[in-house]
């Protein structure tokens, strides 16, 4: 059963280092590409599993300012709290690095050098948005207008989160910048494209031609269809100031564009891993399998591929196993909405249930089509299928082991063994060759579900073989001395090989479940031989455990979920949805911060509080409310705009704020004296601006 030694570079996904990760992440991409390496570890390849975080891009310098900190700031509070969280759920990257690390600038600045000196790159000057009061150019995010397709006013440069069209900012109308909520200008800046429709046949052979049996169809698909739109040429430079600097002279305020920068991370994460990090990308026998998301589909197979190919000294990708969606009770997973499980807040509501996570998210994992997480099916398949399957084979073959056979490995009498064990393990090895099919070809639900199968299997036996029947207490049962042996021995013929098929359902479900792995082990008194025992070759021994070896009492491997634990989820992400519709309708743009004054200016300005004791409608004026108003010293009589809003009977008692200084001026011949202050709600509805407990009219605002 020795399997040929190869070697693996296996990449997941970088993370943006611009917030928390959650299940959609790591059911997109972390865990499956875990669980791959750990398969490929354990047969005896040589693998290094690549990770890190990506920290450049405009969405990490939005979040910086939006903290008033800086985007170092924000890329180092998220890399910890990313690389903590996937480390807690047992991600076994060999390394996990960050692309704001100075081997990282220096593999991204050399990769880009090395295309320019071939004069591989198209340089082009074009008209671009500009923010004049910010001396700064723009790009996707820093931009907002009206969306062309749905009326949206705060759609963004690269995308309309309303009516989800993809959009490039010439086609926003009236665009403003973000930051200054200003109208933007047009003004010319050069960037370096690469020359992807140059590639596009030989695209077409490598993928379209190559890869059509091998690639998942959802990857090839998007592949063909963007190869069958026709490519352009594409800019991998920007005008920012956050970024890996473009190595020119005469390219002051450029950086790379973040997905020019961000794969070649897995460079040089390589290289921190290994001073022989060329074997792993330049020998042309590494199986080189990224993991990912369908949103970064033709970055890793079209983009990245064509800058490697230009490069010309790394291998190419064998295989893009991406994953599509997975969406959250019905939704789409969102940070920025907080519809989100994020995994450091499930394991403090979960304390030591990543395998539980980890197995409902390989079970239910979207490999072929969007798929949904509910805290009702995680409860599910807790229950009917960790509890009740592999949880309560584990637990009968310990506690009938502890009865009958004094919690010793029992021995084994081959001459008593039936067809029973032969299909057993006959069986066992039937299981194992269809997880290593599935696994090479990146079904790995299906191999998960085989795991199932195998403690089926082992329920099955002890089912059928019903040891329990053949002792009272620690009597065997039996009319003779004869009977009372053989009973003996059958029930411990049984319990060798349950103990023993729980050994190696350890094996089989390492690469999905480790911890449980690992408490089985503990278990048995051999975690300290783990790395020699984990191991797929071991698969089908009958003698993993020793015959008298002492196992420990029973423990449960998994425990039921209860309904109160899931209604708490339930609701936890009802507060979510209520704060999201809420701030759904909480958009009216805030206004931009106004020139600054003097305290001598601000001193000017007569604010006091006073109280409403009349109102009228103003004949003739839809929006117009005559107020008057006691301001301690005084009654005044002030016009306000508020008719649309308020009935003259609604406000009449209210607390207000009064600018009282204000020259006077005639409102449908009715002179007011002064102005009420209010500002709007959520709803565009203007509120009155009152002290938070009673005050006395006539109180200055100061
Ligand atoms: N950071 C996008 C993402 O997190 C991006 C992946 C980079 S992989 C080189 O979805
Ligand atoms: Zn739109």
């Amino acid at each position: 059963m020795s399997v040929e030694k190869q070697r693996y570079l296996i990449t997941a996904a970088l993370p943006y280092a611009n917030g928390p990760i959650h299940i959609g992440h790591l059911a997109g991409c972390h865990l499956p590409a875990d669980i791959y390496a750990r398969f490929r570890r354990m047969q005896g390849h040589e693998v290094a599993f690549i990770c890190g975080t990506d920290e450049h891009g405009v969405p990490i310098t939005i979040a910086a300012r939006k903290e008033h900190t800086t985007p170092q700031a924000v890329a180092d509070k998220y890399h910890e709290i990313i690389d903590k969280a996937l480390y807690q759920f047992g991600i076994s990257f060999d390394n996990f690095s960050r692309t704001t690390s100075e081997v990282h600038k220096q593999t991204a600045s050399e990769f880009f050098t090395n295309l320019y000196d071939k004069g591989l790159f198209i340089e082009k000057e074009e008209e671009q948005f500009y923010d004049a009061e910010q001396n700064m150019f723009l790009a996707d995010r820093y931009i907002m207008g009206t969306c062309p397709k749905c009326g949206n006013e705060r759609a963004y440069g690269d995308q309309c989160e309303k009516c989800g069209s993809t959009l490039n900012p010439r086609d926003l109308i009236n665009p403003r910048s973000t930051i200054s909520d200003k109208p933007l200008v047009l003004k010319k800046t050069k960037h370096w494209y690469i020359p992807l429709n140059e590639y596009e046949p030989w695209l077409k052979e490598w993928i379209l031609e190559g890869h059509k049996k091998d690639w998942k169809t959802n990857v090839y698909g998007q592949c063909k269809s963007w190869i069958d739109a026709g490519l352009q040429p594409r800019a991998v430079t920007r005008d920012l100031n956050w970024g890996v600097p473009v190595p020119l002279p005469d390219a002051e305020g450029k950086v790379l564009y973040v997905w020019f920068d961000a794969p070649i991370g897995y460079i040089s994460a390589t290289k921190e891993l290994t001073p022989d990090w060329k074997k792993f990308w330049c020998d042309e026998k590494t199986h080189l399998v990224h993991f990912l998301g369908k949103d970064n589909i033709v970055f890793h197979c079209i983009i990245f591929p064509t800058m490697l190919k230009m490069h010309g000294d790394f291998i190419l990708p064998e295989n893009v196993p991406a994953n599509e969606f997975l969406n959250l009770e019905g939704d789409k997973i969102s940070t920025s909405r907080n519809w989100a499980v994020w995994l450091h807040e499930y394991l403090l509501e979960f304390p030591e249930q990543q395998d539980v996570l980890r197995y409902v998210l390989a079970a239910n994992a979207p490999e072929t089509k969007d798929n949904d997480f509910t805290w009702k099916d995680f409860q599910d398949r807790t229950n009917s299928e960790l509890v009740a399957i592999l949880g309560n084979f584990f637990n009968r073959t310990i506690v009938l082991t502890q009865k009958f056979c004094g919690s010793k490995v029992p021995k084994r009498h081959p001459e008593l063994e039936t067809e029973k064990e032969k299909n057993l393990w006959l069986e066992l090895d039937q299981i194992r060759v269809k997880i290593e099919e599935a696994m090479s070809q990146y079904r790995l639900r299906e191999a998960l579900s085989e795991v199932m199968n195998a403690a089926r299997l082992g329920n099955k036996y002890l089912t059928e073989l019903e040891p329990w029947k053949k002792a009272k207490g620690d009597v065997y049962v039996g009319e003779t001395d004869f009977e009372q042996l053989q009973n003996k021995y059958l029930v411990e013929n049984c319990l060798h090989n349950c103990v023993q098929l729980s050994a190696n359902l350890a094996i089989l479900m390492y690469p999905f479940m480790p911890f449980t792995a690992k408490k089985i082990l503990l278990h048995f008194n051999i975690d300290k031989r783990a790395n020699e025992l984990l191991k797929w070759e071991h698969l089908g021994r009958t003698d993993l455990l020793k015959i008298g070896y002492t196992i420990h009492n029973p423990v449960l491997l998994f425990r039921k979920i209860e309904d109160e634990e899931i209604a708490k989820q339930l609701e936890k992400l009802q507060v979510s949805k209520a704060a999201m519709q809420a701030a759904q309708v909480a958009t009216p743009s805030i206004a931009p911060i106004k020139a600054e004054i003097s305290f001598d200016q601000f001193s000017q300005l007569d604010r006091r509080i006073g109280t409403i004791t009349a109102a009228q409608k103003v004949a003739k004026a839809d929006k117009l409310l005559q107020l008057t108003v006691d301001i301690g010293l005084e009654q005044r009589t002030i016009v306000s705009g508020i008719a649309l809003h308020y009935t003259a009977e609604e406000v009449i008692g209210k607390q207000v704020t009064v600018l009282c200084n204000l020259a006077p001026r005639k409102m449908k011949g009715i002179e007011s004296q002064g102005m009420i202050l209010m500002a709007d709600d959520a709803n565009g509805k203007p509120q009155f601006i009152s002290a938070n407990k009673l005050v006395s009219n006539g109180q200055a605002i100061s």
